[in-house]
């Protein structure tokens, strides 16, 4: 049978890869793109598929309940692929609202469009909702995230994805609604917005600006390759157990510091600048607020159970991360020349 399945936040980051993986291994599935195109989203990150027969992009606000349930009915979705979020913390500290308003609200309204759509007729349906490791706090210098591990989020990023996380167990237990959730660590790779640690950072060695670190930079984050984590969302989505929650992480723990030498050193080759020249532009500002210590996750859930494992070493994934992006030097420019320059204003 023919499956249409409806991915949310397909034009942002992660959602770009999880649509273009989709539209071309599944060419008998009819994917629904819906996407409010905030600062976040944008339509270039999927040009090269944007042709192709089984895709569909639609402009909606997960926010507007009306406007969902008519695209439930006119589409009538056989699955969800739930990414559409607002996903930066340092932008949840200033505006926590919207956090709200998408992370929860929208959300919400997502599970409701399905439950009033699928009805007790569950048979191949399912709800997928992508989420973070965030939900789970910050760790100390040992010890790792668990699917069992206690939610504690500090930020209102965290606490909004957190609550949208307890949302679909709870339309899981009250209304039976067939739904699959994954707490992934932090994500790089091409088409990231620059507003996140390894595009700015990038952006501003091939700019000769200062990099801001946090701190002293010791903060520690798991970093995966974002196809990485579209083949999970893949695996998980059709052999994930229903009603289960899976941990995605990369085994590859960085304090921010080590990770932007790294940068650094990539950067100056890649540039034909001297060794040690970019790390020259490294600038230590003021934390974040509630800046969490350290992210770690255990996949061993994911890799012993479905047989995921990450394709890419480190060092390989950001050569290739900052070829993608001085090779799209106008997608990046793009960005930077509109509101961007102001939000950066406001932040550094
Ligand atoms: P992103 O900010 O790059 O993209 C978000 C997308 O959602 C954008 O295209 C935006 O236009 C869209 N969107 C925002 N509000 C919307 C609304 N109200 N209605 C419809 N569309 C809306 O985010 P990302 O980094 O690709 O993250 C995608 C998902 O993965 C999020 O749910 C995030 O919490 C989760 N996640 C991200 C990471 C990471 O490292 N980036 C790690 C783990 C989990
Ligand atoms: O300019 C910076 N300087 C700096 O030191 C920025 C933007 C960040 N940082 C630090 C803060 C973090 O310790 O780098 C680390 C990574 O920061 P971000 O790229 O903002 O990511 P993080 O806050 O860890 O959250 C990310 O991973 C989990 C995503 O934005 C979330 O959407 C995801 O859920």
């Amino acid at each position: 049978m023919k499956k249409t399945i409806l991915i949310t936040g397909g034009a942002g980051f992660i959602g770009s890869h999880v649509v273009r993986l989709m539209v071309t291994k599944y060419p008998d599935y009819r994917i629904i793109n819906l996407d409010a195109l905030t600062y976040a989203g944008n339509l270039e990150n999927l040009r090269d598929i944007e042709d192709r027969p089984n895709y569909t992009f639609i402009k909606g606000d997960i926010t507007d309940e009306k406007a969902l349930h008519q695209l439930f009915e006119t589409y009538r979705p056989d699955g969800v692929i739930h990414l559409a979020a607002e996903s930066h913390v340092d932008r949840s500290i200033s505006d926590p609202l919207s956090f709200i308003r998408t992370n929860i609200i929208g959300t919400v309204n997502l599970l409701n469009a399905a439950r009033d759509l699928w009805g007790s007729d569950l048979n191949g349906k399912r709800f997928y909702h992508i989420s973070t490791d965030e939900v789970y706090g910050s760790l100390g210098s040992t010890g790792y995230f668990t699917e069992e591990t206690a939610y504690d989020p500090r930020s209102p990023y965290s606490a909004s994805k957190a609550s949208s996380d307890h949302m679909v167990r709870a339309w899981y237990h009250t209304y039976k609604l067939p739904v699959v959730i994954s707490n992934c660590s932090n994500n790089y790779g091409p088409n990231q917005f620059p507003e996140k640690l390894i595009p700015l950072a990038i952006n501003n060695i091939r700019n000769k600006k200062p990099i801001p670190v946090y701190g002293k930079g010791d903060n520690i984050r798991d970093w995966l390759y974002v196809e990485d984590h579209a083949n999970a969302i893949d695996l998980i989505f059709h052999t994930g157990k229903i009603g289960e929650t899976y941990n995605i992480g990369g085994n590859n723990e960085w304090t921010n510091i080590a990770l932007i030498r790294k940068l650094c050193q990539i950067m100056d080759k890649a540039l034909n600048r001297k060794p040690g020249e970019s790390e020259k532009l490294i600038t230590f500002v003021k934390d974040r607020a509630g800046h969490d210590k350290r992210y770690a996750i255990d996949s061993s859930k994911l890799m012993n159970e479905l047989g995921w494992k990450p394709s890419l070493q480190f060092e390989e994934g950001l050569e290739k991360t900052v070829n993608w992006y001085l090779n799209n030097e106008e997608w990046l420019n793009n960005i930077i020349s509109g509101d961007y320059a102001k939000y950066y204003a406001q932040q550094y």
